[in-house]
């Protein structure tokens, strides 16, 4: 057997190519971006030209493949966590239209928010679409997980949920490889109105899926994830789900747990394997990494008559990542912090680099708005949004993707004037232009600064969609030609470039003005790049 040492990423993105993946479809965002960049490099991926391009947004990603699904072959959607909001629609209605070749929808969560704006628990949009949901404990279950979600997808015509934390995502571990599946063949459904959600289809399917939904429990490919192991100690019972089962784990590093220990993996099951924690044991801790989903089901079964600790309670905080001190904390066990953080890793506030384009761009913002209100900017998501830290400190909303476009229209509606919304590209294309066509229908008062370092910058320098083509774009969509501007934040055209932004500010009507210099370090890479290419080919 093959092994391979690889990120949780990776490992699904392998499992996903050796069970025969047809197509991957995702929208970059820490912690998922590395499962498209893994097929994207992949020679395999490459010779069978599996379809690995990226996609405008989360939900344009999860339409795709459903399509390809449809026409029956295996297809993988990624994404971080707050782009499953973005692709909630497609998502929870695939359930109710079912596959055609199976269907696999990565959400990577991001608990303590390392890099994202919130922690919500994808579980929950497991239960809420009637999906199944695996959250594998480590990169080889990860592994494994994927060439059973395929088959259960495809068994019981449904699309399956993959949750992983950042630090399953982002850490590496061997993983043996099992031998390679060929791609599905290309078959339409069978039923040709299977996907046609018209009420009185939808009515008929959505019974079906909720019925599906409880057949799922009973399914090896699930249940086999949910294992207990029994320990001599009874007072307490353990149960932990997916990651948290590994933090738990490094506590015996030597010897073997004594505490009965239920490890969840896999959703929906049955209330009977609680029964083998609650049957022995006096009470119970219930270990989750996100919200205490789990843990508020057990309150719920149980109506008090045993004690259930978890993050309801105290015993585990209620909000953060876990890890294995505040497990070992929460049982009661020496906590041992045997690592010490190198100086190196420690902490340091995050700031543009030198010479990035966004600098400039904010410090003739700065300027031309001091005549106006001066009162600061709608921002977006992106490198540009630490324009809300010192020295530049002109940013006054961060909330969505593409919501500065819509938050300025609002503004400019109640009075604000100038309304000025700055986005990056990748963000303009992912959800703001469906904002600036509002705009434009309504002839808003906004100024729209798309600051156009031509990549995705922040996920680390993915290819962004409007590449080339934003001024089509805007003009496309009705901003008039005379206030579509264009320029080049560097600072020898810091007057002219202050001179651009007042003259759009003061317009009462849509404009947009174009910032456009290429992200440094993407310029960097490609330079090396060509670097590497030119001494390969001498
Ligand atoms: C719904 C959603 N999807 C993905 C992300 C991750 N993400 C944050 S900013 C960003 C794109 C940034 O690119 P761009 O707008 O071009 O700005 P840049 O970082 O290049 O300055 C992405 C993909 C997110 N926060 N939310």
């Amino acid at each position: 057997m093959q092994k391979l040492l690889l990120l949780g990423d990776e490992a699904i993105a392998q499992g996903s190519l050796d069970a025969g993946l047809s197509g991957m479809y995702a929208y970059p965002g820490t912690p998922s971006t590395e499962i498209m960049e893994y097929i994207q490099a992949s020679r395999d991926a490459v010779a069978r030209n599996v379809h690995r391009e990226w996609s405008a947004n989360e939900k344009t990603a999860l339409e795709a493949g459903l399509g390809m699904s449809y026409a029956g072959k295996r297809a993988m959607v990624a994404m971080k966590h707050v782009g499953l909001n973005v692709a909630s629609d497609p998502f929870i209605n695939s359930a109710v239209t079912g596959i055609n070749g199976g269907l696999i929808v990565v959400s990577a969560d991001d608990p303590s928010m390392h890099s994202s704006q919130n922690e919500q628990d994808s579980r929950f949009y497991g239960k809420f679409a009637f999906v199944p949901v695996f959250e594998p404990s480590n990169q080889q279950e990860a592994y494994n997980m994927v060439f059973d979600a395929f088959e259960l997808s495809e068994k019981y015509r449904i699309p399956v949920l993959f949750r992983i934390p950042t630090r399953l995502a982002h850490s590496r571990s061997a993983v043996g490889r099992k031998p390679a599946e060929p791609e599905k063949p290309f078959h339409l459904p069978a039923d040709p109105r299977q996907f046609v959600l018209l009420p009185a289809i939808a009515r008929r399917k959505y019974r079906e899926l909720l019925s599906t939904y409880e057949s799922l429990k009973y399914d090896n490919r699930l249940s086999k994830y949910n294992i207990f192991r029994d320990g001599k100690n009874r007072k307490t019972g353990v149960l932990a789900c997916g990651i948290a089962f590994n933090y738990l784990m490094e506590n015996f590093p030597v010897g073997e747990c004594d505490f009965p220990v239920l490890k969840i993996s896999a959703y929906p099951f049955t209330k009977d394997i609680i029964k083998d924690l609650t049957g022995r044991c006096e009470e119970i801790l219930v270990l989750e990494e996100g919200y205490p989903i789990v843990e508020e089901g057990l309150r719920g079964i149980l109506d008090g008559n045993l004690k259930v600790l978890g993050r309801l309670d105290g015993a585990v905080p209620r909000d953060g990542e876990l890890n294995p001190a505040i497990v070992a904390k929460a049982m009661g066990l020496k906590v041992s912090l045997s690592f010490k953080v190198p100086e190196i890793v420690k902490n340091r506030p995050p700031s543009f680099c030198k010479g990035c384009g966004h600098a400039d761009t904010f410090i003739a913002v700065i300027e031309a708005l001091k005549p106006f209100n001066g009162e600061g900017v709608f921002s977006d998501i992106g490198c540009y949004t630490l324009g809300a830290l010192p020295p530049y400190s002109i940013i006054n909303s961060c909330v969505d993707m593409g919501a500065s476009v819509t938050m300025a229209i609002g503004a400019a509606d109640a009075g604000l004037h100038p309304s000025v919304a700055v986005i990056g590209d990748s963000t303009f294309t992912h959800s703001g232009i469906t904002g600036l066509l509002d705009a434009v229908a309504k002839n808003s008062a906004v100024t729209v600064i798309i600051s156009d370092n031509q990549t995705t910058g922040m996920t680390g320098g993915q290819k962004s969609l409007a590449d080339g083509r934003l001024e089509k774009i805007c003009e496309g969509m009705g901003v008039h030609s005379d206030h579509i501007r264009v320029i080049t934040p560097l600072r020898k055209n810091h007057k002219e470039n202050v001179k651009v932004m007042k003259e759009e500010f003061a317009y009462k009507g849509v404009s947009v003005i174009i910032s456009r210099r290429e992200c440094i370090q993407t310029a960097a890479r490609k330079k090396k790049a060509g670097v590497s290419e030119n001494n390969a080919k001498e």
